[in-house]
């Protein structure tokens, strides 16, 4: 497909890049994280521009791979950047079913945090529920692999899948981001407050950080941060953005 040809092209010619969001202590607001997120700058006049459509075509050919692997290298780098500044943000990774489930995943992760000098407490890798529920018990001992590494795991679009609340004691997680589904109607809808207290109240009980995606309000913050979230992520802290801007930002806030 063409899509995919350009999409191949536009990974060996060096054209992607990665845009980090903060998270921020939803007490003190300080950013205490980030997230790595795929854009293709050069792409603007394609139809598949937009991250959520590329990332499809890539997980839908397999080019997911050794995307997902640039992907982890790139992050890690600009991880061990802010660690070698004195910064020590963690970055997170988002890592799709495909490449989580691949045979050579755990040795590649080792052989990046090797490669880039990485204390792996400043790396987290996102999985979607249905990732980690698609594997079954492989899926939960490889989870503890990656955790006795070092690295952190959170999982990601929590609420949207069919992992049931009981589920979360077996999953070895560091944390969970509430959907920012729940996040968008938190406030006008009084089943969504519900769950959304229900899963904080739960997943703080088992001892998770729970992170909220898709703040963009700052009633939505104050809801969420009295109901119990721990960090908040968003557009009202900031878009996805390069390195090198919020570079500026922990500067300025030290
Ligand atoms: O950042 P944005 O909302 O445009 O991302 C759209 C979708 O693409 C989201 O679901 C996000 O998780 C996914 N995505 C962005 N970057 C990556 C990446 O590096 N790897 C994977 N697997 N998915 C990504
Ligand atoms: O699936 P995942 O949670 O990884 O997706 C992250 C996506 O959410 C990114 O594409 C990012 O651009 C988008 N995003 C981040 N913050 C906000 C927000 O406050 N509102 C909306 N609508 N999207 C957001
Ligand atoms: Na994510
Ligand atoms: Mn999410």
């Amino acid at each position: 497909r063409r899509i995919e040809a350009e999409l191949r092209r536009a990974m060996t010619r060096g054209d992607l890049i990665l845009h980090y969001q903060p998270k921020v202590d939803a007490v003190n607001e300080r950013i205490v994280g980030a997230e790595a997120l795929l854009r293709w700058p050069g792409a603007e006049g394609l139809a598949h521009c937009a991250t959520e459509q590329f990332v499809a075509v890539a997980e839908d050919t397999g080019l997911i791979v050794p995307l997902g692997a640039w992907v982890l290298r790139e992050a890690c780098r600009q991880a061990h950047r802010w660690q070698r500044g004195g910064v020590g943000l963690p970055v997170a990774v988002n890592v799709s079913a495909l490449q989580f489930q691949h045979a050579g995943f755990l040795a590649e992760l080792e052989a990046v945090l090797a490669e880039c000098a990485l204390d792996p407490s400043l790396l987290e890798l996102e999985l979607t529920e249905r990732t980690v529920m698609a594997g079954g018990d492989a899926t939960i001992a490889l989870l503890q692999r990656i955790r006795r590494c070092g690295v952190r795991l959170s999982l990601d679009d929590f609420g949207t899948g069919y992992c049931s609340l009981s589920y979360l004691k077996h999953f070895p997680v560091d944390a969970l981001k509430i959907d920012r589904a729940f996040v968008r109607d938190v406030e006008s809808d009084s089943d969504t407050a519900a769950i959304t207290q229900a899963i904080i109240a739960m997943a703080r009980s088992l001892g998770k950080v729970v992170v909220a995606e898709g703040v963009e309000t700052r009633a939505q913050a104050e809801y969420l941060r009295a109901a119990g979230c721990a960090q908040l992520q968003g557009f009202l802290y900031g878009e996805p953005m390069a390195a090198a801007v919020l570079g500026e930002r922990l500067a300025a806030q030290r």
